[in-house]
């Protein structure tokens, strides 16, 4: 059984839409909760005026009846209200009438650090609005409102997903950016509690629970690294230093440490599974970086426009989603079940039979 994420969507489109398949029927879903996140996503200190026109909220097309999923694809919608600014510059359609409201000129000016250039060069296009708006780090809501689904499910089986922020002095850095009209990045980490021994396998790179927790969270718009456990930090050490001894008591098997963030050679080990993040400055300035007007081909200002100072409390929420749903994939990989009660017994037998239990 594969659990699988489709999305699509454009920032100023009309909805984002995110397919989930390969849900258990059965599985109860809490319209709140899923919003909540949603709500998480943009509360974040330093988010652009865009997020005071979003107030987020997850609709269900397909896939759930009287809140209970049916084992068939569940399909999730978020609406963009910013759409009625675009309706011309965004219209899936050819527009009618002359052009009105925002994105009804062409973008030319592409920023360093976006998808400006790279996109316009690779698919052919004349107006870099084409490559920004899919781009867009407004995809993420879809990604939350799936996690939000995949975190029901991991739940059933007692796992729990987090994400945070790393440091402390986050305000006091996007206030001196702002006043610099600048950007910054930052640091999260998000740990997953009661993932039992043996999720993902060593048998090939695609399999590798960490290689795909990795591309989870590398697939989020602005990440640049990603760590698991103590990451590159163990590359300095020695590997008596580097490893967590193996101990026994009366509750089962346990590590003092946990470097490794709960996965050795692509297999998770019980312990909490530790994912950190870096994320790169923003690439939209008030005060632009140098670039070139690929319409006249003369050295320019790259674009401004309304963006945010920092996204990073947004990034522990969208890779909380992130990791949650590569967790709840190799979970169905290993559990399998069409009925959500297989499931729960497959982990439990499983449990049983390996004689674990979370600490
Ligand atoms: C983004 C630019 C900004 C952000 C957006 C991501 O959008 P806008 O140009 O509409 O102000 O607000 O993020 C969201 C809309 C969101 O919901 O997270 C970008 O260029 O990536």
């Amino acid at each position: 059984m594969s659990l699988e994420l489709a999305t699509a969507g454009e920032s100023h489109g009309p909805a984002l839409v995110a397919i989930v398949s390969g849900l258990p029927a059965g599985l109860l879903l809490d319209r709140a909760a899923i919003d909540a996140d949603l709500r998480r996503r943009q509360q974040g200190y330093g988010r652009s005026p865009r997020q005071q026109i979003e107030t987020d909220e997850v609709e269900v097309y397909a896939g759930l009846r009287h809140g209970r999923t049916l084992g068939t694809p569940l399909a999730l919608v978020v609406r963009n209200r910013d759409h009625k600014n675009w309706t011309w510059g965004m219209s899936p359609w050819p527009p009618e009438g002359p052009p009105t409201g925002k994105g009804k000129d062409a973008v030319t000016l592409p920023r360093p650090g976006h998808a400006d250039l790279a996109g316009v060069l690779k698919y052919g296009l004349a107006d870099v609005r084409d490559a920004l708006e899919r781009a867009s780090a407004r995809h993420t809501a879809a990604v939350v409102a799936a996690g939000a689904v995949a975190k029901a499910l991991l739940k059933e089986i007692g796992i729990e997903v987090e994400g945070a922020v790393l440091g402390d002095d986050l305000e006091q850095r996007v206030d001196e950016a702002r006043k610099a009209q600048d950007t910054i990045g930052g640091r999260v980490d998000v740990r997953a509690t009661g993932v039992p021994p043996g999720l993902g396998s060593y048998a090939s790179r695609e399999t590798r629970l960490d290689a795909r927790l990795a591309a989870a969270v590398m697939g989020i718009q602005a990440v640049k690294g990603v760590e698991i456990g103590d990451g590159f930090a163990l590359a300095g050490l020695r590997g008596s230093e580097a490893h967590d001894e193996i101990h026994r008591d009366e509750d089962g098997l346990y590590r003092e440490t946990n470097r490794a963030g709960g996965i050795e050679a692509g297999i998770s080990n019980g312990e909490q599974i530790v994912v950190r993040a870096g994320m790169k400055p923003l690439p939209t300035l008030m005060k632009p970086l140098q670039s070139v007007d690929l319409d006249t081909g003369e050295p320019a200002e790259a674009l401004v426009e309304r963006s945010d100072t920092a996204a990073i409390e947004a990034l522990a929420v969208v890779a909380e989603a992130a990791v949650a749903f590569e967790l709840a994939r190799a979970a169905r990989e290993k559990f399998g079940g069409d009925a959500l009660g297989d499931f729960v017994g497959a982990h439990s037998a499983y449990r049983e039979r390996i004689d674990w239990q979370p600490r």
